[in-house]
């Protein structure tokens, strides 16, 4: 078969898999410490170009990062040619081949595919290639590259970049140029003019203040946060705070989104000041999260549930005041807060769905509305449009005479064009909101008016293997190790408005487990009782977290 005409042109095993780690494609690619990684990069860049080749050289891409972790890991995840996530059957093969003992097996996985899907040799596979600012991103790069020359690839290496400019600059190349142009001035460009023109028209700022202090978690986010603000020109001010992307020790230390996020207070390397905006992006910059603290000190949080109900209920009175008709949703996991899922049922009478965790599987039920919003608690997240509302805005735009039906109408598009609909992306992200804000006139406080957490934890705990645990119900219910969830019921009972689950990472050797409850307090103590359970009942390994 074809495939051993390119095979037979290369090294023996060049990047052979040193066999003492088990890989698995999960909630978001491959992660591990950046050591370990070499024959997973090479063999995923073998994977993708396969993958292009299968859709008929369509453009696909490669980014090389592990977000919010530690510096030391690293990570490898696969993007479609609509820039969204991998298509889940191809996962299966992207563990098969981090797994394969020898570069036979590699051959041979790499042939079934090719008999499968009966790939043909003449379509030459296109990437697009990207990493973060860690030290070990370089190196892995040779490797992908290396993979990708095996198979005549045409390819563009993209350097340092966020993981959403990557899938954004996918899907600009496949919908030729229709969404816009795969180059970072195109980007910015798009995104930041309609984020310019709706400023225009916000006359009365209120309690609003066009000023950011920004988190960049010392990692690339910091660094293209620096080529924005070229085109925002005063339209924010910003000042830009965690951004040594030299020492890649610093990166996700002690700041940026997941930090914030996970121990609830602020991050280091910036002073506080209460009453002040802060903005804190992850290591890749697909995720966002705001914060605030008061005059007594005490620490807000506006999280990834607070950006989409804050946009799904400024969408929705825009809907209304169009008269088009178009359907919203929303899209949340079980990390959800409670108060949340009421707020948006009850309050914004918006439908919600809860799906499990990962991004993509938010991305696939938004895409059931008309304009799906959606956001995992810890930042990550987008809107999507049907290709019909974006018609139907551009058609009616051209009907409308009444100049406040033309504004709503112009409203929708700008937020629409302002929108990187591939993925979850901290810097469209952040312009949606400060739009929404704006044109409220409001403040963080009067953001977080709108309704009140429940107070939560997030915890984990390692076990001695956590494959044995199997999930239900949007990942709400564990039915693996048996017992469990019986146990995790009976604490549950024991605090008012309480709620509990547990599941497996899909991106860290860990078991995640959440609590929310009536008082703080309780939130952490159902948290320690629940994870005293796991660790019991699950081969607990190590100290027991204590909260
Ligand atoms: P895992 O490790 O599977 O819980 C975490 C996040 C996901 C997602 C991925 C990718 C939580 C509880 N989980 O996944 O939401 O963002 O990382 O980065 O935040
Ligand atoms: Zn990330």
């Amino acid at each position: 078969m074809w495939l051993n005409k390119f095979y037979n042109d290369r090294n023996k095993d060049l990047y052979p898999n040193p066999g003492n780690i088990t890989f698995q494609y999960g909630t978001s690619g491959i992660r591990c410490k950046s050591d370990y990684l070499d024959h997973v990069v090479h063999r995923m860049s073998l994977l993708v170009a396969l993958r292009s080749m299968c859709l008929k050289s369509a453009r696909v891409g490669l980014m090389i990062t592990a977000s919010h972790n530690p510096q030391d890991d690293n990570g490898v995840k696969l993007i479609d040619p609509q820039g969204e996530m991998l298509e889940s059957t191809w996962e299966e093969y992207a563990t098969e081949l981090s797994n394969a003992l020898n570069n036979d097996n590699v051959c041979n996985i790499l042939s079934k595919i090719v008999l499968k899907y009966n790939i043909d040799s003449g379509y030459k596979p296109k990437v697009y290639v990207g990493r973060d600012t860690r030290n070990s991103g370089e190196r892995l790069l040779k490797a992908v590259i290396l993979g990708l020359k095996i198979f005549k690839s045409d390819y563009e290496d993209f350097g340092v970049i966020t993981t959403p400019m990557l899938h954004y600059f996918v899907r600009c190349y496949n919908t030729n140029g229709l969404y816009g142009q795969p180059n970072e001035n195109s980007y910015f460009t798009k995104l930041t003019n309609s984020f310019k023109k709706m400023r225009k028209m916000c006359s009365d700022y209120k309690n609003y203040s066009p000023i950011i202090e920004f988190d960049g978690a010392n990692g690339v986010g910091a660094l293209k946060l620096k080529d924005a603000m070229k085109y925002l020109d005063d339209s924010l001010i910003i000042n830009l705070h965690n951004n040594d992307v030299m020492n890649s020790r610093k990166l996700n230390l002690n700041c940026g989104a997941d930090y914030v996020k996970s121990n609830q207070c602020p991050p280091t390397g910036l002073s506080i000041i209460p009453n002040t905006k802060y903005v804190s992006v992850d290591g890749d910059a697909d995720r966002i999260i705001y914060f605030f603290i008061d005059e007594t000190n005490t620490f807000y949080l506006l999280d990834g549930d607070r950006i989409a109900t804050l946009v799904a209920g400024y969408l929705k009175e825009l809907i209304m005041a169009s008269g088009l008709n178009i359907n919203i949703g929303l899209v949340q996991t079980a990390y959800s807060n409670g108060n949340s899922t009421n707020y948006i049922s009850n309050e914004l009478k918006v439908p919600v769905a809860c799906v499990p965790t990962g991004v993509k599987y938010l991305h696939h039920t938004a895409k059931d509305y008309d304009i799906g919003v959606y956001f995992e608690a810890n930042g990550h997240g987008t809107l999507v449009f049907k290709e019909s509302v974006g018609i139907l805005i551009r058609e009616e735009l051209l009907k409308q005479k009444n100049e406040e039906k033309l504004l709503v109408l112009n409203k929708l598009k700008w937020i629409m064009d302002m929108t990187n609909e591939t993925v979850g992306d901290a810097y469209s992200d952040m312009l949606i909101v400060e739009t929404v804000l704006c044109d409220r006139g409001w403040n963080l406080k009067d953001w977080c008016n709108t309704y009140k957490d429940l107070p939560n934890r997030l915890t984990k705990v390692t076990v001695k293997d956590r494959s044995i645990f199997s999930i239900t119900n949007a990942e709400r219910i564990c039915i693996k190790p048996l017992g469990l969830q019986d146990k995790i019921n009976l604490a549950v009972a024991n605090y008012p408005m309480a709620r509990s689950f547990v599941r497996p990472s899909g991106t860290e050797d860990v078991v995640r487990i959440y609590a929310e409850a009536d008082t703080q307090a309780n939130a952490d103590r159902l948290a320690t009782e629940v994870a005293s359970i796991v660790y019991n009942i699950a081969g607990g390994v190590g100290e027991l977290p204590l909260l």
